[in-house]
């Protein structure tokens, strides 16, 4: 069976549902620190987790004879800045009791890394897979220790961990918590409820974006793939596309042509993109896996505005 921590976040609430459609209901234990509300309409095992807590963590991989182990419970970076000290307890700890849980039941083991992994003084242009990582926010210091402990835990006990830098995620299922490239997932939101998106991240920011099909399918790939193509492991580099505000707001008016985008920039979180890469490389994912993505901006777009439309209109119809 399949464990997913924090199965209620972005990547989660929809991960649960492609797993349970590949593996079969009963073999995925979704588990988050809340219960679900009546919008989980997955069906199948779900389990309260606060994943700081060991002890809790143990108990359901051996109730429920968990063999794999799919740790998304995070901070995501904006919130992470605001509260580093809360951040780090529950990023390092969490990823710490997983990690242990996967050593002690012999369980394979995944974990999302961030193109957050990156810092300042790390090439912005197609960034490589092997390149200096001196992150300079606490979200990016978890993000590269997490990626140095999977690799540890890897080498010192041969437990099968592996990893995704993944860019910022687009999904229109459950909003990302508290990340830094939410203004996209966001500019499509109103596009439609309000006609208009006031950015907090500056023009002219270029940052690496995917659709959410495509980054759980990259997980499902990855995680399939024969071990020994792996040479990176934690983590692979992997994008769909680099955009800066002006290139969504450009294909969003392709499909709403009175939409306007305007600036209202918030240092906090344009600092953190600052630090970012402004797009980085891909090519070892695809070579050693076979990485690919079926969603570029235009087809995201489409998709998106297409998902959230019939989902805001029921809502103000209903
Ligand atoms: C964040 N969505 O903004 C996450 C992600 C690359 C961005 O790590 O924090």
């Amino acid at each position: 069976r399949i464990l997913v921590t924090g199965a209620l976040g972005q990547i989660g609430s929809e991960l649960v549902g492609k797993l349970r459609d590949v593996y079969g209901e009963t073999q995925v234990v979704a588990t988050d620190i809340r219960k679900p509300g009546t919008t989980v309409t997955e069906s199948g095992p779900f389990e309260l987790l606060d994943v700081t807590d060991a002890k809790q963590m143990f108990a359901i991989v051996q109730t429920y004879k968990i063999d794999t182990i799919l740790h998304l419970a995070a901070v995501l970076s904006a919130k992470a800045e605001a509260q580093p000290l809360a951040a780090w307890n529950l990023n390092m700890s969490g990823l710490l009791n997983a990690l242990e849980a996967a050593r002690a039941y012999q369980c394979k083991f995944f974990t999302p890394s961030s193109i957050g992994a990156f810092g300042p003084n790390t090439p912005k242009e197609q960034t490589p897979q092997d390149t200096i990582q001196r992150p300079t926010t606490m979200y990016g210091i978890n993000k590269v220790a997490g990626e140095l402990l999977c690799d540890y835990y890897c080498l010192k006990y041969g437990v099968d961990t592996r990893g995704l830098r993944f860019p910022g995620l687009i999904s229109h299922v459950a909003l990302p918590g508290g990340g830094t490239t939410d203004y996209a997932v966001e500019m499509y939101y109103e596009a439609i409820q309000k006609g208009t998106y006031a950015s907090y991240i500056a023009k002219g920011t270029y940052l690496d974006m995917m659709y959410m099909p495509d980054a759980l399918q990259a997980i499902l790939t990855l995680m399939e793939a024969d071990a020994d193509q792996l040479q990176h492991r934690n983590a692979y580099n992997v994008t769909a596309m680099s955009v800066q505000p002006e290139d969504v707001a450009a294909v969003i008016r392709k499909h709403i042509p009175s939409f306007t985008l305007e600036y209202r920039v918030d240092p906090m979180r344009q600092a953190i993109a600052e630090s970012w890469p402004n797009s980085i490389d891909a090519t070892t994912a695809k070579r050693e896996w076979g990485f690919k993505t079926e969603y570029d901006l235009q087809t995201m777009t489409q998709d998106m505005l297409a998902k959230l439309q019939c989902r805001l209109q029921n809502t103000k119809t209903a």
